[in-house]
């Protein structure tokens, strides 16, 4: 049994990437850990966000959370911002931390290219995010393997901290999924599926209708040989299908090599969108039953006191240690 948090932000319809990378994951753990599932809205801010939407996204998360399978009664599930100790955690592991190691991340530079200046807070993004780690003792953050160095950074401080002031900060390690824990885009998969991608058709949301599922599928990029054949480097394409596949079907990569051997990327890709439409049905079905009810609210603010309750002990820990107040 160990201490569990991971996070998503509310940005926007959450696609296959975050679920097959991280949420799904997150239901796994959740028998036999201590589970912490945050909505980062904090994180959100980085970004320029319509409030409105915003307010929309943060319940559309908590609801997904528990309609994918998160269960409050085993996981603590909270809303970021209701919880104060992660601005200011992540305000002393600012003091912590050196602009050359924050510069060189490359989730900054990726959202950055091109701007003469970026706002302060997507710079910092690593150290809020280390905040919301180390302040609930964590020891296993399910993430996707596109956050490796943020948890690599969040180590790093911790280390830091911990060899200056002594034990302050229990050292989280992150939980990857190896094999197809990055899904591409659909429309270019040498970049990955991202919320904030502006061609609908690049990903799919896990809210997303019958519709446009197929649409997505039936159009997305593979390459001229026909082959269904998994081979990331040279086949990104149609190993990034075949991924999304083999997590919503009970078949292995070879055992979908074998059934579509000969076949073409015509009937892969109709079966795909049936195994899909299929997959997602239940999810959108209780999503809709949660999204609007008192108990979703309910949910959130018993989550945001218990999280709460664990966070003002370890940043109180970490005051005393360091020799903040009196
Ligand atoms: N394409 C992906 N494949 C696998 N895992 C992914 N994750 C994101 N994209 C993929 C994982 O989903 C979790 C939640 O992500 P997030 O919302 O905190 O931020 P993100 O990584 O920045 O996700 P997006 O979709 O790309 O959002 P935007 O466009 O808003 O930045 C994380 O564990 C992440 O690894």
């Amino acid at each position: 049994m160990g201490r569990v948090f991971s996070g998503v932000q509310p940005t926007g319809n959450i696609h296959l990437g975050n679920y097959l990378g991280a949420i799904k994951q997150f239901v796994d753990l959740q028998d036999e850990n201590d589970c912490i599932y945050c909505i980062v809205d904090l994180h959100a801010i980085t970004v320029e966000q319509d409030p409105k939407e915003l307010r929309e996204h943060i319940l559309d998360v908590a609801a997904l959370y528990l309609a994918v399978g998160i269960d409050p009664k085993k996981s603590i599930v909270f809303v970021q911002s209701k919880v104060p100790q992660h601005a200011e955690l992540g305000w002393l592991l600012t003091c912590y931390s050196y602009t050359g190691e924050l510069s060189r991340m490359t989730q900054f530079k990726d959202k950055g290219k091109g701007r003469e200046s970026v706002p302060t807070g997507l710079f910092m993004y690593p150290t809020l995010m280390a905040a919301d780690i180390l302040l609930y003792d964590t020891e296993i953050v399910p993430v996707g393997i596109d956050q490796k160095q943020h948890i690599e950074i969040t180590r790093d401080l911790c280390n830091r901290i911990n060899n200056k002031y002594g034990e302050v900060f229990v050292e989280p390690d992150g939980r990857f999924l190896k094999e197809g824990a990055k899904i591409m885009a659909l429309d270019d998969p040498t970049k990955k599926m991202s919320k904030s991608a502006a061609n609908e058709l690049s990903k799919i949301g896990l809210l997303d209708d019958d519709a446009k599922i197929k649409k997505a599928i039936m159009k997305a990029t593979t390459d001229s040989e026909g082959i269904v054949k998994y081979d990331m480097d040279n086949k990104p394409g149609i190993s990034n299908l075949i991924n999304i596949y083999t997590a919503f079907s009970d078949l292995s990569v070879e055992e979908i090599e074998k059934k579509y051997d000969g076949v073409g990327y015509g009937q892969f890709k109709k079966d795909l969108v049936e195994v899909l439409i299929n997959g997602l049905k239940p999810i959108r079905e209780k999503f809709h039953e949660i999204r609007n009810s008192d108990e979703l609210i309910s949910v959130l603010d018993d989550g945001a006191k218990r999280a709460e309750a664990i966070a003002t002990e370890v940043l109180k820990r970490a005051y005393n240690k360091i020799g903040l107040g009196y």
